[in-house]
């Protein structure tokens, strides 16, 4: 279609009412809204009337940028980068469009003379929740990195109706309520009801010769469903980019089955629309077993087919020759979770398009790149071949080629050898059949990267040993990265401030200029505004605390922190048998003079993971002894802060004395939270795992308290047998709190409650706590001590902050642009020739 406005007319007035920043406009725009979007006066509108309407006043304020970026990709035709990830864990977004577009606070005056109050209506925000924890937060951190760097992107996902749920804690267990966060409407999200891809499932295959001698195979299918497409705009800061996330909803194809309607089968047809549209319904916690989870395996296919769908169909607008679609697109895949999508594209491209099979294969093997995310053997994605027959019939037959096509080559890798092939199939053989996800993406993808050095190592060293052996050259690390927008700029406004009157504005995007702090940890006077900020945070946190669970806390206390999902790799209960120590060296001397703590918790366990929701319980329980014990008033408090989110996070973070990274060595690929409470000027207690070793590197030892077990150590212990038992027996201090938990202390006389997780501990141990047990509680002692010198522990919170740039999610994306994805960035003019 050819446009109707002439050449050279802008589109919109440089500054009207949707996007002018003046004080006036603003509020006229705000009320304007109010008024024709929400259909409410202000004397009767809800505070979500005025959330809805300022976040349409902000929206207005970046949909030029957004139609500019778009229109701009379209006429270069640039190289784009598409992340395929299952969830997008975004967390509120009227905060941070607010400081990526510069005009917090000519809003916030406006809301004022409003009369308004701004926090009041960011808090009002629910936020989309549609991850459960690093993977997904990860991915929304380098959306944002993405748009910053001006590079053309896409994020590709799922619109769950219900993200991760929410956590209430009752009686001191967790209990899930669904999240219903779409419920009074998302103004960020831009419904797009004709882009809509129609996705098959189940049915069967047949093969014919057409008329010019190729072989061609159907797929008959059971039923479709179509994916419809929600935008998202994600805005770069201070720049004029504006990507796009792209989100797909599941639809049923026609409202009413025809032939059900006229069979008088009304209530059925309506069902097959249910059945249709659950695909989209709900997000998957994580930690639980996910195998034969048919409808989990529909949605990982459902958004990997509407999301190549929709990229060949922009390629096909400029691009006659698929064989070349690589050279467009390329596809970062978040874990294994969209790595059907190897067998997807080559089901378009040869079944759909007629490309051969070669030339399709060149096409799929140099569009994706795999990010492995997790060394945990339970996680790692395998599919019942039984459950593929029935759902993507197609899709097997298409793996089985290309497993037959790599086993070829492999074999003439490994002449007379069974084992390696074994091993490398994407089928695994050893019992009932399964689809192997990590080895279908190792084999569909030019790139293979771990999220931390460590991480990496150990991958090439034993869950992707054989591939590293045949492809050492796909192979690299990403250490993983956290946006400063969000987790200092929009979270920490306090510590902004205090930075950039020493050093200007410069390391918010460029987080390496905080080096700039060094000589400063050792002002004096630097020291005492730092320290203050910081006390500041923490009385904002006490204050909420208080609110939400009624324990008041003592902001002079070591705020000592841990949040993250509840695992019991992450050793939440280690912490807890630190905690029960303490209490009880205080039991026996009640004038023991202590460092006063504040022990925080937040986190969510997976609904059917019995042994976290005990871990749960044990924090509760511990905490209801402590907080009342009058004994240790004033030197121990324990809340476990229920709820952990995005929103949460920006509160807590910027209020940590301590960070908990205490993960068993080598199980936490990376962490991300160890960056954010390093950013925040918090000093981290922690294992040699994940991206702790690098942190460690960037600060210096003697600015971080290490303790535990190495890997390798960990690695030799179990291989020698490792006997939980004989560190329990040779430590009487260890066995006194494990014996005061058995006891029924924390459990009203209840001996039975606890003895689960008792029990493993003692038996089998598997995350080596028993090993690990004194070197922490020693460390904890030198925290305490270090505390107590609050010169020298502002010294080293404040080295901590300075040396964190290599932490920024720019340097990651940056690392992925230059060594896999090859892409550059794209400057974006404003539609119409003015800024
Ligand atoms: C995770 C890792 O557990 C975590 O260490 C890492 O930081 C994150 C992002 O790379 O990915 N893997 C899975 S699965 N969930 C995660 O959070």
């Amino acid at each position: 279609m050819t446009s109707l406005i002439p050449e050279g007319c802008p589109i919109v007035a440089v500054e009207d009412d949707r996007t002018g920043t003046s004080l006036e406009t603003l509020k006229r725009a705000i009320m304007d809204n109010l008024f024709y979007l929400q259909a409410r006066f202000p004397s009767v509108a809800s505070r979500n009337d005025f959330y809805m309407a300022l976040s349409y006043t902000v929206r207005d304020r970046l949909l030029q940028r957004w139609i500019s970026t778009a229109e701009t990709y379209l006429q270069q035709g640039s190289r784009t980068v598409c992340y395929f990830s299952a969830e997008f864990l975004l967390g509120p977004h009227l905060g941070n469009n607010l400081i990526n577009l510069g005009i917090r606070q000519e809003v916030e005056e406006a809301v004022n003379e409003l009369g308004l109050d701004i926090e009041e209506l960011l808090n009002q925000e629910e936020e989309p929740g549609l991850g459960n924890g690093g993977l997904g937060r990860l991915a929304a951190c380098y959306l944002d990195s993405m748009a910053t760097l001006e590079i053309p992107s896409f994020g590709y996902g799922i619109r769950y109706e219900f993200g991760i749920f929410d956590q209430e804690i009752r009686d001191g267990w967790q209990v899930e309520v669904t999240d219903r966060w779409l419920r009074y409407g998302n103004p960020w999200e831009i419904p797009r009801p004709e882009v809509r891809m129609p996705v098959k499932f189940g049915g069967h295959t047949r093969s014919y010769t057409d008329s010019d001698g190729h072989y061609r195979v159907i797929w008959d299918a059971h039923h479709v469903v179509e994916g419809v497409a929600y935008d998202t705009p994600i805005l770069g800061y201070r720049v004029n980019t504006a990507n796009t996330l792209r989100l797909w909803r599941a639809e049923a194809v026609e409202s009413f089955d025809f032939q059900a309607f006229n069979t008088g089968n009304y209530y059925g047809a309506v069902r097959d629309k249910i059945t249709s549209e659950n695909i989209t319904k709900v997000l998957y916690p994580n930690d639980e077993p996910l195998q034969g989870k048919e409808l989990r395996l529909s949605q990982q296919y459902f958004f990997s087919s509407s999301s190549l769908q929709d990229m060949i169909r922009i390629y096909l607008q400029h691009n006659p020759d698929l064989s070349k679609f690589h050279q467009k697109f390329t596809v970062q895949l978040n874990d294994t979770h969209p790595a059907i999508s190897v067998a997807e594209l080559m089901r378009l491209l040869v079944d759909d398009h007629h490309l051969d099979w070669n030339t399709a294969w060149n096409v799929t093997q140099h569009t994706f790149a795999y990010t492995n995310h997790t060394l945990l053997p339970e996680a790692l994605e395998k599919w019942p071949i039984a459950l593929f027959q029935y759902l993507l019939p197609r899709h097997l037959e298409i793996i089985f080629e290309i497993n037959q096509r790599f086993l070829d080559q492999v074999r003439l890798h490994y002449p007379g050898q069974s084992d390696p092939l074994a091993r490398l199939s994407i089928i695994d053989e050893s019992g009932e059949r399964y689809v192997r996800m990590a080895n279908l993406a190792c084999v569909g993808s030019y790139a293979i990267n771990g999220v931390a050095a460590l991480h990496t190592e150990l991958l090439k060293a034993t869950v992707l040993h054989d591939f590293y052996q045949l492809y050492p050259e796909r192979f690299s690390n990403k250490t993983n990265g956290v946006t400063p927008r969000r987790w200092v700029v929009l979270s920490n406004p306090g510590l902004t401030g205090l930075i950039s009157e020493q050093i200007g504005d410069g390391w918010i995007k460029d987080l390496d200029q905080l080096g700039q702090l060094e000589p400063l940890a050792n002002d004096h006077h630097f020291r005492a505004c730092w320290g203050k900020t910081k006390h500041d945070n923490k009385v904002a946190l006490a204050e909420h605390i208080q609110a939400k669970t009624g324990i008041i806390v003592d902001p002079n206390s070591l705020f000592d922190i841990q949040v993250k999902r509840i695992h019991e790799y992450k050793r939440q209960h280690l912490n807890v048998l630190h905690i029960i120590t303490l209490y009880q060296q205080i039991k026996d001397n009640p004038h023991l003079d202590i460092t006063p703590r504040t022990f925080i918790f937040g986190g969510k366990a997976a609904p059917g993971y019995f042994t976290a929701k005990l871990m749960i319980k044990l924090i509760t329980a511990v905490g209801d002894v402590v907080n009342r014990d009058p004994d240790v008033a004033g030197r121990l408090k324990v809340v476990f802060l229920p709820d952990y989110n995005v929103t949460f996070g920006q509160r807590v973070y910027p209020a940590a004395d301590l960070s908990e990274q205490i993960s068993t060595a080598g199980l936490e690929a990376s962490g991300t939270g160890n960056m954010k409470f390093s950013m925040n000027g918090a000093l981290t207690i922690g294992t040699l795992d994940g991206a702790n070793v690098e942190i460690r590197e960037e600060v210096g030892a003697e600015n971080f308290f290490l303790f535990g077990l190495t890997t390798p150590e960990v690695q030799a212990l179990g291989a020698k047998g490792y006997q939980p038992w004989d560190y329990i027996q040779s430590n009487p201090q260890l066995k006194r709190v494990l014996d005061l938990i058995a006891s029924g202390h924390f459990s009203h006389g209840d001996t039975n409650l606890f003895q689960p997780l008792l029990s493993g501990l003692w038996n089998q141990d598997k995350y080596y706590l028993m090993a690990d047990y004194q070197s922490y509680i020693d460390c904890q002692q030198q925290v305490s001590q270090a505390y107590q010198n609050r010169e020298q522990w502002l010294a080293m919170s404040i080295l901590n902050t300075a040396r964190m740039g290599k932490f920024s999610s720019d340097r990651s994306i940056q690392d992925y642009c230059r060594d896999i994805w090859h892409v550059s960035p794209v400057i974006i003019k404003l539609n119409g020739g003015y800024q």
